[in-house]
């Protein structure tokens, strides 16, 4: 069967709600619809992979391309923002293809199945992860799944087995990660090696899911197959929390300083999950740059959104990272429930205090299914418009704030005040090696103050 997996349109603009950002890069491949094809190619189906975003394609230029391929069914990924998306390109394909059958799936499908069944028109919903049900819907869908409009996958337990993306499908030299996210560009690739967090954090999407791990041999096999296909120089791991399992991270990084392997990388995770000796064998095995949501500097709203943590452990994790001389990159969301415009004003300054190599403040957005969005009307006032679900426009609006835009400013308020200190500036410029570096500094700065004016 000939299948089409669409990553539906989204411009930089629109996922950052900033006209002033530019097109700054931070463009990943969509992996989640790479290991679907990849599946659907194992057993002999031809699969196309339209990116919009990336290519900057419309819905009209999907229609073009559905009109070249003729496939049987087109596959499309929706997260909360992209939903409307999706809906406006299943009434185009059923206009000028009747004939094609609609698969809708993803973080959104997932958490509101019926809502998502109702509004697409799709065929078939697929909620969760899907490799292990996908090819049984595609290829007994007139004989199995005709009658239901909804079908429930499940978290693939041993993720070892799944086949590597297709990424070549994509034309890789188009990605590049957010302009502080590498500095071996154009090679930086991401990967995922877990699957599932285990946390509870009340704003999470990710949250109350079931861990799952790669084993050391099987990442180690794609990051050969990388180098060698595409000459990557440089990994971004894109797990919610890469460091969960500090004795698989020491195995990693034995095995990437054993074979000698030229590569950079960076990661996410906990500031409670650092090691300091974890994180100086990181360093040696490549690790440059680490990402970590610090959320707030007001200990009852960490409390408040279940994080775990406490502000002593958060201090110590960044003074560990930055001794193994890893960057570190925060995190921070302005707008949680209880937050008032003091208490934002505390995490301002806690970012100060830690003063990580990037800062990123992103407005709270409960998204569906999240105990954030059951409990919302506690904490204040909610916009559904889901069109703006991006975390960067104010849609909740908390009790001790006044309205959105006073949320608004805080958050030009924080990047400002993070930013705009001279002895952060001094330290940029201090880091400046290569004319790539100059670049990706212009980039970033050019963002920031997108952000901040
Ligand atoms: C990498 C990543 C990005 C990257 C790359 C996005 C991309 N092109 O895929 C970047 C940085 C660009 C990004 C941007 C955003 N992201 Co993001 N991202 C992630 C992250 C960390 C990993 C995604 C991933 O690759 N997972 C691995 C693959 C294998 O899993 P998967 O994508 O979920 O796919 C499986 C299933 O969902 C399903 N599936 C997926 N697509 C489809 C399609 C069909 C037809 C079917 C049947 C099934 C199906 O099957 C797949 C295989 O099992 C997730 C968190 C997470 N842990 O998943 C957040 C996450 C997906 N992102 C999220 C958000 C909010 C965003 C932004 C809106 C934020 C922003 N303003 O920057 C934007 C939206 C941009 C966009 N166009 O999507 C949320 C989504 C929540 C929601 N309900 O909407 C998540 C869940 C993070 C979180 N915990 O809150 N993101
Ligand atoms: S915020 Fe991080 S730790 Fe918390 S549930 Fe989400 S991915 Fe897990």
């Amino acid at each position: 069967m000939k299948i089409m997996l669409v990553f539906p349109p989204l411009t930089v603009s629109e996922r950052y709600a900033n006209k002033n950002v530019g097109d700054v890069g931070g463009y990943l491949p969509p992996l989640g619809l790479l290991y679907m094809a990849a599946v659907l190619e194992q057993a002999g189906h031809e699969v196309r992979v339209l990116d919009c975003p990336v290519n900057k394609f419309t819905s009209d230029d999907v229609i073009k391309k559905i009109g070249e391929f003729r496939p049987d069914w087109v596959g499309m990924a929706a997260v909360t923002v992209l939903i409307n998306r999706v809906v406006e390109l299943n009434e185009k394909i059923r206009e000028n293809f009747p004939e094609v059958k609609i698969l809708v799936g993803g973080p959104h499908a997932t958490i509101c199945p019926q809502e998502t069944s109702d509004k697409t028109k799709a065929d078939i919903v697929i909620t969760n992860e899907v490799e292990d049900i996908l090819l049984d819907v595609i290829e007994n869908y007139d004989k199995k799944y005709k009658k239901k409009k909804i079908v429930e996958g499940k978290p693939v337990l041993n993720i070892d087995k799944l086949p590597m993306p297709a990424r070549h499908l994509i034309d890789m030299k188009l990605y590049t990660s957010l302009p502080n996210n590498y500095k071996r560009d154009p090679y930086a690739v991401h990967m995922v090696t877990t699957r599932g967090c285990p946390y509870t954090c009340t704003f999470c999407a990710s949250a109350n899911g079931i861990f799952r791990q790669r084993s050391v041999e099987n990442v180690i096999a794609e990051i050969k197959h990388l180098q060698k296909t595409y000459g990557t120089k440089e990994i971004v791991f894109w797990d919610d929390i890469f460091t969960l399992n500090k004795h698989w991270v020491h195995k990693f990084c034995d095995a990437i300083i054993s074979e000698g392997l030229d590569i950079a990388w960076s990661c996410e995770s906990r500031l409670d999950l650092i090691a300091e000796d974890m994180v100086k064998k990181m360093a040696k095995a490549g690790c440059w740059n680490m990402f970590f949501g610090i959320e707030s500097g007001n200990q009852d709203i960490l409390d408040n959104i279940k994080k775990r943590t406490n502000l002593e452990l958060i201090r110590n994790g960044v003074k560990y990272v930055k001794a193994a001389g890893i960057e570190v990159r925060g995190s921070f969301m302005l707008g949680l429930p209880g937050e008032t415009p003091e208490k934002a004003r505390n995490t301002i300054k806690f970012a100060i205090e830690l003063d990580p190599d990037y800062a990123q403040f992103s407005i709270t957005t409960p998204y569906p299914g999240t105990e954030l969005y059951k409990t919302i009307n506690e904490w204040g006032i909610l916009n559904e418009n889901f069109d703006n679900f991006h975390n960067w426009s104010p849609v909740f609006i908390p009790k001790g704030y006044k309205n959105s835009e006073e949320l608004q400013a805080m958050q030009r308020e924080a990047f400002r005040r993070f930013y705009l200190r001279p002895k952060y500036i001094i330290r940029r410029i201090s880091k400046i090696r290569s004319a790539d570096d100059i670049k990706r500094n212009l980039k970033g700065a050019r963002m920031v103050m997108g952000f901040a004016t």
